[in-house]
């Protein structure tokens, strides 16, 4: 992928990563920026040579929040004309895994695209907050309601009221995060991460994506109808033929994603 302005891309070994790339301003999210994420994440996930999508952040912030230089002069009509919210929305319709990698800052709009992934690694250098509060506004891309169903809405107000930051550690006990890297290893760690995952059966990760983010909305009946018709799908693929055979015949199954 080749024409991008404040991202770079790059496939390596089925890892297809996006590189946000604005260090001077600590990557913060321009309109053009999201778009290009949100494009990039969606040639990933029609790529066939990609099975994850990893997301990281050049210099020493994953991402402090929105562009507050682009949007300090905009009014409410501007941005109900722009409708640029909808993009974010299409970040949940990307049907591989998508990880991040977070050091230093992800606030605001970078804590949302944090958010807004799967699964996170972050270095014990790592802060996440919601400072808006601070500045005269609030979460926008899905800050409120993401917080809120992870952490419940007495520690949701809690952040989102005062902006205090969430450090790595407590966001590792909060769940919020899924591992804790020493700042030096999370490139290496997550890029092998990433890899891990790549040779998993991509049906299986994609059919296990739909069903567990079904269960943050559905009811638990709905859910597992859902989780149902999604397990009797993937008897439909190659690659259950080829896991169980292998199982079988003791050896390692070779998974094509078909
Ligand atoms: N927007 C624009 N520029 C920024 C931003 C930002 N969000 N954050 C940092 N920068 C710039 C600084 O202006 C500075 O530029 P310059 O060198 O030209 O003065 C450069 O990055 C380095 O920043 P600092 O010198 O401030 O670095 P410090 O280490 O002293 O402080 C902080 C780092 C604490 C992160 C500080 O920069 C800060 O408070 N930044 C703003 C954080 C913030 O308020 N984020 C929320 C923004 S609002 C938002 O995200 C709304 C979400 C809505 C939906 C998302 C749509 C994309």
């Amino acid at each position: 992928m080749s024409g991008f302005e404040f991202i770079s891309t790059s496939v390596n070994d089925q890892v297809g990563s996006i590189i946000l790339n604005r260090p001077k301003v600590l990557n913060a999210l321009n309109r053009k920026m999201v778009s290009e994420i949100v494009v990039a994440m969606e040639t990933f996930d029609q790529n066939e040579d990609v099975r994850v999508i990893l997301v990281t952040g050049e210099g020493r912030a994953f991402a402090a929040g929105a562009d507050i230089d682009e949007m300090a002069e905009d009014g409410s009509i501007d941005f109900e004309l722009l409708n640029q919210f909808a993009e974010w929305d299409r970040i949940a319709l990307v049907k591989k895994p998508i990880i991040c990698a977070v050091q230093g800052f992800a606030l605001g709009g970078g804590f949302e695209l944090v958010l807004a992934c799967d699964m996170v690694l972050a270095a014990e250098d790592a802060e996440f907050g919601f400072p808006e509060v601070n500045i005269g506004v609030m979460p926008g891309a899905g800050g409120t309601q993401r917080l809120t169903k992870l952490l419940g809405r007495t520690q949701a107000l809690q952040y989102l009221w005062t902006g205090d930051r969430i450090t790595a550690k407590e966001a590792e006990a909060k769940g919020i995060i899924n591992k804790l890297i020493s700042p030096e290893l999370l490139k290496d760690e997550a890029e092998k991460f990433a890899k891990r995952l790549s040779k998993q059966a991509p049906l299986s990760l994609r059919m296990i994506k739909e069903s567990v983010n079904k269960a943050v909305d559905y009811s638990l009946y709905e859910g597992m109808q859902f989780e149902r018709k999604n397990f009797y799908l993937l008897f439909s693929s190659e690659d259950q033929k080829e896991g169980m055979n292998a199982f079988i015949e003791k050896r390692r199954p070779k998974f094509k994603g078909k």
